[in-house]
């Protein structure tokens, strides 16, 4: 018996050994890598997955750009399995994030490079960076600010908007994570370079959502959340109650608002948006029904739900209806922004 123990152990240690140097990730620095060549039939591809809000950013790109794409799929812990760790996928993108964009096999890493490379390489690199350099640099400004940046976003939250999403999305994990198995959400803390996202959806998972308000800790978390969003869109309200447009730099839609669509998109799919769009906020909804009346949202983002999302949504708002604590837990946090 001992000696069958033995051999399991040896075995599974020499598993581990093997996979985890098939499996070796590392931090990837943004914009195009010439040196990599990646299979491809098409001469622009995504790998990309339909709740990550990366991903909808560049493909809202893409549609605006009318640039077609052959589309990969890649599942992430959240939407079902950890397929950007798998063999396969770490040679496209040994980070193992999505969304990766690929032009003519060469990937290019970082949503906000993808955005850029991919604008100023379409048919007419003007359509969505403005030619004007002051409107420009007030693009570039709010790129930055819609991207999700750094290994440890939440740290980083005042920051960008970007970084205060993943905050705001916590509930829906935890929501998720009911329709994940453990073995699968194991296999991040064997091989997830960052073992605290690896982890935190372990905890999520063993404490269940009911018992998410319990939690104080992620409490804390959403609740500085809240507000760091509260601020960045407030910035936002003045800029577009000063635009000679309506868009963030005037009359021409740009990569600022591609970056935007996606963070009030994702407000809208975490059951945010109505604490960040008010009767106060009469530019920031305007702005939003425009943003929603693009084709652009429609292809790149509507035609993308996942079903593990709808379902975890519906345990969200299930539970903010019939459970006034669980409301209450989320969502009666005073709120005090400088203005
Ligand atoms: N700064 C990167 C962030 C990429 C990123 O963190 N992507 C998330 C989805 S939005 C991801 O792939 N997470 C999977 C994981 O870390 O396991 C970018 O803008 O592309």
């Amino acid at each position: 018996m001992q000696m069958l123990v033995g051999f399991i152990f040896v075995a599974a240690l020499v598993w581990y050994v093997i996979e985890h140097r098939q499996r070796s990730t590392r931090a990837m620095p943004g914009g195009i890598d010439k040196t990599v060549s990646i299979p491809h039939s098409q001469i622009w591809e995504l790998y990309h997955n339909d709740f990550s809000l990366c991903s909808k950013k560049i493909r809202v790109c893409l549609a605006e750009l009318d640039i077609g794409y052959k589309s990969h799929h890649i599942d992430l812990i959240e939407t079902g399995s950890y397929q950007n760790l798998s063999r396969a996928f770490l040679k496209v993108n040994p980070g193992a994030t999505v969304p990766v964009l690929i032009h003519q096999g060469h990937p290019i890493y970082e949503s906000h490079e993808q955005l850029k490379y991919s604008a100023s390489h379409a048919a007419n690199p003007y359509l969505l960076i403005p030619k004007d350099p002051e409107k420009k640099s007030i693009m570039e400004y709010w790129v930055h600010k819609t991207s999700l940046v750094g290994d440890d976003p939440i740290a980083a939250m005042n920051d960008t908007a970007g970084n205060a999403i993943p905050g705001l999305t916590l509930p829906i994990f935890s929501a998720m994570m009911t329709y994940i198995p453990y073995y699968r959400i194991a296999e991040g803390l064997l091989f997830h370079r960052l073992k605290k996202r690896a982890l935190f959806f372990m905890v999520i998972k063993l404490f269940g959502i009911k018992r998410l308000t319990k939690m104080k800790p992620l409490l804390k978390v959403i609740e500085q959340s809240v507000k760091a969003m509260h601020r960045h869109l407030q910035e936002l309200e003045r800029v577009l109650a000063n635009s000679d447009g309506k868009w963030i730099v005037g009359d021409q839609f740009t990569l600022a608002d591609v970056g935007m669509m996606v963070i009030f998109d994702r407000l809208l799919e975490v059951d945010w948006i109505d604490e960040f769009i008010t009767t106060e906020t009469p530019n920031l909804r305007n702005y939003w029904n425009d943003l929603q009346d693009r084709d652009s949202y429609a292809a790149a983002i509507d035609q993308f739900s996942h079903p593990t999302v709808v379902r975890g949504k519906a345990i969200i708002v299930d539970l903010k209806q019939g459970d006034e604590d669980f409301r209450k837990a989320l969502h009666s946090n005073p709120i005090e922004v400088d203005v």
